[in-house]
């Protein structure tokens, strides 16, 4: 049920807005038919929305992979992964519902190409190894992301953080594990790994979005902690966890820049290309136009089981009111 959307135009705004701050202080979660500022809405819809648009498009790049599974064991791991991400859009569109934009609209917004989704899924994949590969780092990036996003204040988003995670955690050990695996096998497995390394760790680190300097959500969002870290804490957190990781698998990071440093704890990263980071944003990425056009089609395709369930909730609404 939708909740009193407050304006500062209200004459109660201001008194509202303390009491909502309070318990956002206090550790409350707001929810669904709970006053809240609009703004925080708005912002909430459209994080909400591109995250479930980013976790449907994201099946894309591999899906393409599942005929081509080099083992049984692989592909059923495969096969779970993209249901399960099918399901993580299916969570996220529900809890962005409950802020009163309807499944249409969101829809209409991703296909006219005016909504964002992760830029991480313009990439192509290009081997067998890019599929262990978005385990470990995309994965692993988006755990990073969404478990500060678990703690945050809106309750049904923070609900399916939480469902989530745990789904993502599995994801990401087996594209750990596939990675490992290759880069202690033959040659060319282990040729195969570091190519998939060298081309998908860069867009995992623009994944986590631009720099605190030029994010300009981020102030907003933490005051009204739905944000309870910033992008460079939490790609940070990324690079301390998977750098060292990475390396004692045996393979190289394509960062000349990247060290550890003693006083911090930290491992510091060479400079990140945010022009590249913006032209795929911006819809001029490797992928960007297949990935609409396959959403598309998709969507096209899928039109007569949205006018069976119509007809079928049509006819048994009938039935109802006979009886
Ligand atoms: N890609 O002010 P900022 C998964 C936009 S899927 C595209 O820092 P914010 C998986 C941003 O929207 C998991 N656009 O924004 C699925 C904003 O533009 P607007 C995906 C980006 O919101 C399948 C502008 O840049 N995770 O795990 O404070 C298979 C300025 O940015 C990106 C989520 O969606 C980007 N990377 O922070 C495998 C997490 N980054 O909207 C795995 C939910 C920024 O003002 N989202 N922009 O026009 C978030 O946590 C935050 O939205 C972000 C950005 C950290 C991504």
């Amino acid at each position: 049920m939708p909740g009193k959307f407050g304006k500062p135009t209200d004459p109660d705004y201001e008194a509202r807005l303390a009491e909502f701050e309070a318990r956002i202080a206090r550790g409350e979660k707001i929810e669904p038919g709970d006053w809240m500022p609009e703004e925080y809405r708005r912002q909430l819809v459209r994080m909400i929305s591109q995250h479930a648009h980013s976790e449907v498009v994201g099946m894309l790049p591999e899906g393409a992979w599942i005929t081509r599974a080099p083992s049984l064991k692989r592909k059923m791991i495969l096969i779970a992964k993209v249901q399960d991400e099918a399901g993580h859009g299916q969570y996220l569109y529900h809890a962005a519902e409950t802020l009163g934009v309807t499944r249409e609209e969101m829809l209409e917004a991703l296909l006219s190409g005016k909504a964002k989704y992760s830029s991480i899924f313009n990439y192509p994949t290009l081997t067998w190894a890019d599929i262990g590969t978005i385990g470990w780092l995309v994965d692993g990036a988006a755990i990073k992301n969404q478990t500060m996003l678990a703690q945050c204040s809106y309750g049904p988003y923070s609900r399916a953080m939480v469902r989530i995670c745990a789904e993502e955690t599995f994801h990401h050990k087996q594209g750990k594990e596939m990675v490992i695996t290759y880069a202690k096998g033959t040659p060319k497995q282990r040729a195969m790994a570091q190519d998939a390394i060298n081309r998908w760790w860069w867009p995992a680190l623009m994944m986590l979005g631009p720099h605190d300097s030029d994010s300009p959500n981020t102030p907003t969002l933490v005051k009204w902690g739905v944000k309870t870290k910033t992008n460079d804490e939490v790609r940070q957190e990324f690079i301390n966890e998977h750098a060292p990781e990475i390396l004692e698998a045996g393979l190289t990071l394509p960062d000349p820049g990247l060290r550890y440093d003693e006083a911090t704890g930290n491992w510091v990263h060479g400079p990140i290309n945010w022009d590249e980071f913006w032209a795929v944003v911006n819809g001029n990425g490797p992928m960007n136009k297949e990935r609409l056009e396959a959403r598309r089609r998709a969507h096209a395709e899928g039109a007569w089981v949205r006018e069976a369930l119509a007809a079928y909730a049509a006819r048994r609404q009938q039935t109802a009111v006979a009886v």
